[in-house]
C-alpha cells in the first residue's frame, strides 16, 4: 500500500520545502502537498511528523571498514605511521575478536544516525554476512591489496573469489563493488587487472589516496617513514606506483577517492574532471594526524566515517558535527548545507544507485529528524546548520518504503 509522509520540511534538490509531503511505495511516486497526493492515491496511509520535523533522504556513509569493529583503543592514534604499524601488529587479533554482535552494533550505530546506505570496504569477507543481513542498502567494496610481485597472482585470485561470492548474493539492497587499497600498497599489475574487471563489469570503484604526508613522501621521493616500514616488512626500498602513474590508471573511470588530505590542487582537479568524487573522513584524518582536506577544491564532496579502526563512532551525525567545526575557513551555514549535500545529493551522484535524493523513482529511503524549537531563520543554510548541531539520532527511518525499527 502506498504511504504518505508529511513534515514541516522536506529536503529536496538541495533545499528545504515547507509543508510538503512525499508519496511512495518501495520507490518515491510524487512530492506535493498532502491534499494533492491524496488525489493521486486516496487510500495512502498518512503519517504526519509533528513539530519541527525534517524529512531527509536517508544519509549515505560511503566509507567504513566493518571488519575493524572490534577496535576501540587497540590501534595507535596520533600518527599515521604508528597507526599502520599497530594495524600490522593487531590485525589478526582484531579479526579474531570480531563478533556478530560487534558487526551489528556498528551497523546499528550508522542506522540510528540516519544512514540508510553505506559503503563497506571488505578486506577478507568477514563482514559479508552482516552486510547482506543489514537493514541498510550496502555497497560492498571487495578490497584488493598487495605490493609484492610474487604475491600478485594469489592475491588476484583471492580477490576474484571474494568478488564472485558477493556477486552471487547481489540484489537491490546489496551491490558488489571494488576497492583498490592505495597507491603504496597495490602492485601496478594488480591495479591494471582489477580496473579491467571494474570496466568490463561496470562496478563501482573506490581507493584510499594521498592520506598522509609519509605516503606522499614515499611515492614522490622513496623516503621518509614508509621507507623503513617497507624495508622491514616487504624488503623493498622503492614504491610500486608514482602518484601520476596511479592516477592515470583511473582515467575515465568514475571513482570514489578517500582522504586526499595531501593531494595538490592539480591532483584534485584531475579527480574532478574524471567525474570522480572525494570522500572526506575528517575525524579519521585528525586522529591519524593526516591533515585537513581542502574541501573547497573538490567538485563532488562526500563524507565518510571510515572504520572504528580510525574513529570512535560510526555516527554520520558525529562526523557532520566534526566537519562543521573543523573547516573554520567556510561560513557555517554555507558549510552546513554543503555537508548535508555531501551525505545525500553528492553521494547519490557518486554511486550508481537511486538513493540520496527525494525524487520520483528513487528508493523510498528516508531519515526523519526533529529540531527542538521553531527556527528564527529558515534559510536553507540555517536549517542545515541547526540539523547538524541539534540532532544526535533519527526519529524514524524508512528503507524500501518500510519503517525500520532501531
Ligand atoms: O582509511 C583508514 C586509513 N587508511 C588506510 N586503510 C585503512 C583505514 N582503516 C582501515 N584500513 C585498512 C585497509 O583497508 O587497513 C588495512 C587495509 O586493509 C591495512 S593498510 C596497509
Ligand atoms: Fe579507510
Amino acid at each position: 500500500m502506498a504511504k504518505i509522509l508529511e513534515a514541516k520540511y522536506l529536503f529536496v534538490e538541495g533545499s528545504y520545502l515547507k509543508d510538503k509531503a512525499v508519496l511512495f511505495d518501495k520507490k518515491i511516486i510524487a512530492i506535493n502537498s498532502k491534499k494533492n497526493l491524496l488525489k493521486i492515491s486516496p487510500n495512502a496511509k498518512v503519517t504526519n511528523f509533528s513539530g519541527n520535523s525534517v524529512i531527509y533522504p536517508g544519509f549515505i556513509n560511503p566509507h567504513t571498514h566493518l571488519e575493524f569493529s572490534a577496535n576501540s583503543a587497540t590501534l595507535k592514534y596520533g600518527s599515521f605511521i604508528e597507526w599502520l604499524y599497530s594495524v600490522f601488529e593487531n590485525r589478526d587479533t582484531l579479526v579474531k575478536e570480531l563478533t556478530k554482535e560487534k558487526l551489528n552494533s556498528a551497523i546499528s550505530q550508522m542506522l540510528k544516525s540516519g544512514v540508510t546506505t553505506f559503503g563497506a570496504i571488505s578486506s577478507f569477507g568477514a563482514d559479508l554476512e552482516a552486510c547482506k543481513n543489514a537493514p541498510q542498502r550496502v555497497v560492498y567494496f571487495n578490497e584488493v591489496i598487495g605490493s609484492s610481485p610474487a604475491m600478485v597472482d594469489a592475491l588476484f585470485n583471492d580477490f576474484k573469489m571474494r568478488l564472485k561470492e558477493s556477486q552471487d548474493i547481489a540484489d537491490d539492497k546489496f551491490y558488489p563493488a571494488v576497492a583498490i587499497h592505495s597507491p603504496y600498497s597495490v602492485h601496478p599489475i594488480l591495479l591494471r587487472e582489477v580496473i579491467k574487471i571494474v570496466k568490463e563489469q561496470n562496478l563501482m570503484l573506490t581507493a584510499h589516496f594521498l592520506e598522509s604526508k609519509a605516503e606522499r613522501e614515499w611515492l614522490e621521493e622513496a623516503k621518509g617513514d614508509f621507507k623503513e616500514l617497507f624495508e622491514n616488512f616487504f624488503k623493498t626500498s622503492s614504491p610500486v606506483n608514482s602518484i601520476e602513474g596511479f592516477l592515470s590508471a583511473f582515467k575515465e573511470q568514475k571513482t570514489l577517492f578517500t582522504h586526499c588530505t595531501q593531494a595538490k590542487k592539480e591532483e584534485i582537479e584531475q579527480i574532478n574532471s574524471s567525474n570522480s568524487s572525494v570522500i572526506h573522513c575528517p575525524r579519521s584524518n585528525r586522529l591519524l594526524n593526516c591533515g585537513k582536506l581542502d574541501i573547497n577544491s573538490v567538485k563532488n564532496l562526500l563524507l565518510g566515517t571510515d572504520g572504528l579502526s580510525s574513529n570512535y563512532s560510526l555516527s554520520i551525525l558525529d562526523e557532520l558535527k566534526s566537519a562543521l567545526i573543523m573547516h573554520t575557513e567556510i561560513e557555517p551555514k554555507e558549510l552546513a548545507l554543503n555537508l548535508i549535500n555531501a551525505v545525500t545529493t553528492n553521494a547519490s551522484k557518486a554511486l550508481d544507485i537511486k538513493v540520496g535524493k527525494i525524487e520520483k523513482e528513487y528508493f523510498a529511503d528516508f531519515a526523519i529528524f526533529t529540531l527542538p524549537d521553531d527556527l528564527a531563520n529558515t534559510s536553507d543554510g540555517s536549517i542545515a546548520l541547526q540539523s547538524i548541531i541539534n540532532c544526535n539520532q533519527a526519529d524514524a527511518i524508512f528503507i524500501d518504503g518500510e519503517r525500520v525499527n532501531f
